[in-house]
């Protein structure tokens, strides 16, 4: 059939290429490929070997268009969890992973991959787009406690029986779909996530208004796909840049929405946009997640630091004749991205395999 085919080649495509970056492997190429057709002809699917899927995973972070912190993606830490099935040891795992990935403050990027989709037998999935989120809860008057971007997954896991602590940093619990299974609850326990309370180095009352953020970004809901083979639950994280937390997550009229509550405190003039108080304020924010997170001992980076390295990586990868697809759009940090180097040039754009994905549907 077609889809034989198409996965046929995406294989033959993926290994060529796993085997062209890595000369003298055993067994060699043309051998590997009667395996797998055969393999394919034989079950429609087939079985990547663990060295094949570190290489997937690592090219797929490595061809992530819109990732500012590719430099290290030859580094990532892969777990091979292919054969856990159970929605209880889903959850063991995925707690293991941000014990592992947190590494007391030492980030590790990591990605842990489950069992990828095969005919009649999809993978395990999670509902949750992270694996630490906080929840959001409308209140009467309209307003919001908590994150706005999750009141749709916390109004689900309440509708599940989830018992809400109604506060504004509820740790939602995870949604595991094991496969062909329901999805069930499991709550994260809180002593596995790493937090840091925001303070700022020169204003003391900062510390008041009670703000934190968690540690690590572990990506939950993105399909991995490689070589032709579908992974829904392969959740990855690296560390945070500052200003995802300090200049969107905070910030955003639909997330935190702090800038006001923040100026107010600063004492600054907000009744002229012309005084500037949101870009002041922006900045003191940033300057609190950063000093926050260091005084933690929590690895984190700055976007001029970021922005660098980015470049490093896109040389580095150019003197290896590789193109590198690149975003715009989302590379340019979101503060003073002018007077970050990533701001002033172009890129190519290009969506290469293996990557990761936001549909959650198969392919084949
Ligand atoms: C997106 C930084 C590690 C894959 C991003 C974004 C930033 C970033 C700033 C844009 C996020 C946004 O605007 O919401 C970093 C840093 C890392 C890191 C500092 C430190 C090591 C990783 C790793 C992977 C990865 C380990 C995968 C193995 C991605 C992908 C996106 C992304 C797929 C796009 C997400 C989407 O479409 O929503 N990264 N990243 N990154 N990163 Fe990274
Ligand atoms: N902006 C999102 C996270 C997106 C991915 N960012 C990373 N990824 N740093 C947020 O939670 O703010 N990573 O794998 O490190």
């Amino acid at each position: 059939s077609t889809e034989v085919t198409d996965l046929e080649s995406e294989a033959v495509d993926f290994l060529s290429r796993y085997h062209a970056e890595n000369p003298g492997l055993s067994p060699a190429l043309p051998d590997r490929l009667a395996a797998v057709r055969a393999e394919i002809t034989a079950t429609s699917t087939y079985t990547q070997s663990i060295e094949e899927l570190t290489f997937g995973a690592r090219v797929a972070w490595r061809n992530a268009s819109r990732c500012i912190g590719r430099l290290y993606w030859n580094n990532l830490q892969v777990r091979d969890l292919r054969e856990v099935r159970s929605a209880e040891e889903i959850h063991r795992e995925l707690c293991e992973h941000l014990r592992l990935a947190t590494n007391g403050g030492r980030i590790r990027p990591t990605i842990t991959i489950f069992a990828p989709d095969t005919p009649g037998n999809p993978g395990p999935r999670v509902w949750n787009d992270q694996l630490v989120r906080y929840a959001g809860y409308r209140s009467p008057d309209g307003s919001v406690i908590g994150d706005p971007a999750h009141l749709e997954l916390t109004d689900k896991v309440l509708a599940m029986g989830w018992q809400p602590p109604g506060g504004p940093y509820d740790l939602l619990p995870l949604v595991i779909e094991a496969s062909n299974q329901k999805p069930e609850l499991f709550e994260v326990p809180r002593g596995i996530v790493l937090e840091v309370p925001l303070t700022h180095p020169e204003y003391p009352w900062f510390a008041d208004l009670g703000l934190r953020w968690y540690a690590v970004p572990a990506i939950a809901n993105m399909r991995l796909r490689v070589g032709g083979l579908d992974y829904p639950l392969a959740p990855f994280n690296g560390w945070y840049m500052g200003t995802e937390i300090g200049a969107r997550n905070l910030v955003d009229v639909d997330r935190y929405n702090l800038l006001p509550d923040v100026a107010q405190q600063l004492g600054l003039d907000t009744a002229r946009e012309s005084t500037l108080w949101r870009d002041r304020t922006l900045v003191e924010i940033n300057i609190a997640v950063l000093h926050s997170f260091e005084a933690a001992g929590v690895k984190i980076s700055d976007h001029h630091t970021e922005s660098r390295r980015f470049l490093m990586h896109l040389a580095r990868e150019e003197r290896q004749g590789r193109i590198v697809p690149t975003d715009w759009s989302w590379i340019v940090p979101p503060i003073s991205g002018g007077i970050t180097p990533v701001f002033h040039r172009y890129y190519d754009e290009a969506e290469l395999s293996p990557g990761f994905h936001h549909d959650g549907q198969a392919t084949w």
